[in-house]
């Protein structure tokens, strides 16, 4: 394979490691967990999962470990360094005993249900250390969560003789990996199941898990390409660029870019729902900046906008809340089949409630018909398919033009999510990531089952970083989805009493009317510590 010179040296990286797992380690275990909401709902549905201690791991004494195999998943949408996570679990484990296995099931939880899976060897390993992507294995969205699944699972991990799993994923893959150990538990099948929090939507954060893996990255990445757009539009300071940006529902991302780029506009859907706007209130709001810019002799600027936004409208999000449950079925909670996208669209409209119908209607068709179709396998509307950077620019150019302001608005559009959901891990994502794979070896050869793996203090130097396992039912409670209640992990949304969020508040009229571009550049790699290894700004606000 020919690599590229940054690849070469690339792979010469040796990922940093918190000091506690550098040597023997001791499992320190706090006291009982209790889940965040819904408690005696989740104790019971999780028996023997349930309650278990917060664990911090310590330099211990040095033991002899039989050799284990352990088998890991990709599961999700990729994000930058989950290659990192498979190398630093592939060193653990081998660091437990020299003939332990490694094997990555192929592409996502479907692989463990169809057995599809390879050996991870350490010539692969070497070939992935420190590079982006999820191709070593590839990734999937099958949802594990039926028990003839889990039984298909247990098949091919006893051919194995797999005795731990690690799931690598976002809030619902972990959800599943739960599930998963509960039932294994509950079987006494004798396999681990250990969870590891990835996703660049960031939204798989709480007290325990300080973020998400790949946040860091994606977002770098987003603004080095937001940082060059802004440059541009300031050099010919006649577009305005509507930036739609990833990360589904929360809007972790746009914030994290507007803390590290100062656009002029920055929507973010966790206010937009609490101050109740709606989609004309946004537009006024946009419309109002361009138009004072426009008066200053300004016709250009940047607006960023979370992909999520369409469903924190409050109107817009109690027609999806009723679509999802006309979208399944009410005995299988299973998505209702159609035989086309405009007998889906003709069922929905003679159930929808009048005033809901009426929302739908005001909605541009495309949008409306987005908003219809089919949800992922978890049950999310697939908000990366609404092209809202094109729907919200469309109207503003509409009202500019009834009410006679901005002659000379012209948008360009952009919507970032897959440029950087493989870019090559920066320094802190590559460490984190090493170090959440290491640690999950930890967890593994401590026993423990139903725990993610978490590496705190990260703006901190990674030498004092906090290693060790969150048991996954504390970050649970219940929620609908599919038309049916269920245990799911909390996700974590924009906090508007949040320091990043505060900072932003505090500045954007700033932003709006003077123009204070940041341009970040490209991730560095090699270079001095304060270009190099810095976390996100929304990290060290948080951390401040
Ligand atoms: P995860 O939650 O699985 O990490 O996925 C994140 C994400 O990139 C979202 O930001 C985006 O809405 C979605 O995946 C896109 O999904 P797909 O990869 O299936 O197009």
């Amino acid at each position: 394979m020919t690599k590229s010179a940054l690849q070469i040296a690339r792979a010469a990286y040796q990922p940093k490691l918190p000091k506690a797992l550098q040597g023997p380690v001791a499992a320190k275990e706090g006291a009982a967990t209790q889940s965040v909401g819904d408690q005696a709902k989740i104790k019971e549905i999780f028996p023997n999962t349930y309650g278990l201690p917060i664990i911090e791991f310590v330099a211990g004494e040095q033991k002899a470990f039989e050799p284990i195999n352990v088998g890991v998943i990709l599961s999700g949408g990729q994000a930058p360094g989950g290659h990192n996570v498979i190398s630093g679990l592939f060193d653990g484990v081998k660091s437990i005993n020299p003939d332990s296995k490694l094997y990555g099931f192929i592409l996502g939880p479907g692989g463990l249900v169809d057995h599809k899976y390879m050996e991870l060897t350490a010539d692969i390993i070497d070939e992935y250390r420190n590079t982006g992507g999820f191709d070593i294995i590839g990734s999937g969205r099958t949802k594990l969560e039926k028990e003839e699944q889990f039984e298909k699972g247990i098949e091919i991990l006893r051919q194995l003789n797999i005795k731990a799993l690690v799931i690598i994923g976002g809030d619902d893959s972990n959800t599943n990996a739960c599930v998963l150990a509960e039932y294994y538990a509950k079987k006494n099948y004798g396999v681990q199941v250990i969870g590891c929090p990835k996703t660049i939507d960031g939204d798989l954060k709480n007290e325990q898990i300080e973020t998400s893996f790949g946040f860091d990255t994606a977002c770098k990445t987003y603004s080095e390409l937001i940082g060059n757009i802004q440059r541009d539009c300031n050099s010919s300071r006649k577009y305005w660029h509507f930036i739609k940006l990833m990360g589904r529902s929360a809007s972790h991302i746009a914030l994290e870019c507007a803390l590290q780029t100062q656009p002029n506009i920055c929507l973010i859907s966790e206010e937009v729902e609490k101050k109740e706007m709606s989609l004309d209130d946004v537009v006024n709001y946009i419309a109002d900046i361009v138009a004072a810019r426009a008066a200053e002799g300004n016709n250009y600027g940047t607006v960023l906008i979370p992909e999520g936004i369409i469903e924190f409208i409050p109107s817009i999000k109690r027609l999806i809340a009723e679509l999802n449950e006309l979208l399944s079925d009410p005995k299988t909670h299973e998505p209702r089949e159609f035989n086309s996208a405009e007998e889906q669209l003709e069922y929905v409209e003679k159930h929808l409630s009048a005033a809901n119908l009426t929302e739908l209607h005001k909605l541009p068709e495309d949008v409306a018909r987005q908003l219809c179709l089919d949800r992922d396998p978890h049950g999310n509307v697939q908000v990366s398919l609404i092209e809202t950077e094109k729907l919200l620019s469309r109207m503003v150019a509409k009202l500019l033009k009834e009410t006679k302001r901005a002659p000379k608005f012209n948008a360009q559009h952009h919507f970032f999510g897959y440029e950087g959901r493989c870019a090559a891990p920066s320094n802190y994502d590559a460490d984190y990531c090493y170090s959440l794979g290491f640690n999950a070896s930890r967890l593994i050869a401590a026993g423990k089952t139903g725990y993610m793996s978490i590496i705190r203090n990260t703006t901190a130097p990674a030498a004092e970083w906090v290693a060790g396992g969150v048991p996954i039912t504390m970050m649970m409670n219940i929620e609908r989805r599919n038309g049916a209640d269920k245990p799911v992990i909390r996700k974590a949304l924009v906090e508007l009493d949040g320091a990043p969020f505060k900072y932003f508040a505090a500045h954007r009229d700033e932003w709006a009317k003077n123009t204070c571009y940041v341009y970040p550049g490209p991730i560095q790699y090699f270079g001095p510590t304060e270009v190099c290894d810095q976390s996100t700004k929304t990290l060290q606000l948080e951390q401040a």
